[in-house]
């Protein structure tokens, strides 16, 4: 291989890995499933900046819901509540924040049209320096959740019948 080629495998590759690296990673994120008389949710999973800078979320967007805030639960006269975080949300650089019930969550407001569980939504999350992370996150019973491995064996089930 010449100098000329390997340079541009060279160039291939880092613009097939660049894209690739997530600064800012969300997993086992879901939009917890809502009855239908019920306009407000909220997003859990578990955010991980892989940057080697802090990342400050300020702002967060849902598609079809009014409006998303960064919320956590603080004890009120021993009772829980929820408060917006004020400051948004801080992640130092390989922190991992788990956002839960109870805990910490992102809390979707006016949800105008039930969604199904399955339903796959586009959720934006801003930083103060302007950037933007984008992630699919789909719609989950809690049920389904803790159901996940028991519905994979009864598939297997009714699969040998
Ligand atoms: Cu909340």
């Amino acid at each position: 291989m010449n100098y000329s080629v390997s340079m541009r495998l060279c160039v291939f590759v880092l613009l097939v890995l660049v894209p690739s690296v997530q600064a800012l990673e969300f997993n086992q994120a879901y939009i917890r499933a809502m009855p239908p008389s019920v306009p407000n949710t909220a997003i859990f999973g578990t955010l991980e900046n892989k940057s080697k800078k802090p990342i400050q979320l300020i702002r967060a967007e849902l598609r079809d819901a009014a409006k998303v805030e960064f919320h956590t639960h603080v004890m009120n006269n021993g009772v829980m509540q929820m408060r917006p975080m004020e400051q948004g949300l801080m992640l130092q650089p390989n922190e991992k924040v788990t956002l839960k019930p109870g805990g910490k969550h992102l809390m979707v407001f006016g949800v105008k049209q039930q969604w199904q569980p399955g339903t796959v939504l586009p959720l934006v999350l801003i930083a103060a320096d302007g950037q933007s992370y984008e992630y699919n996150v789909k719609v989950a019973s809690q049920q389904q959740k803790l159901q996940k491995h028991e519905s994979h064996q009864q598939h297997k089930h009714q699969g040998a019948h």
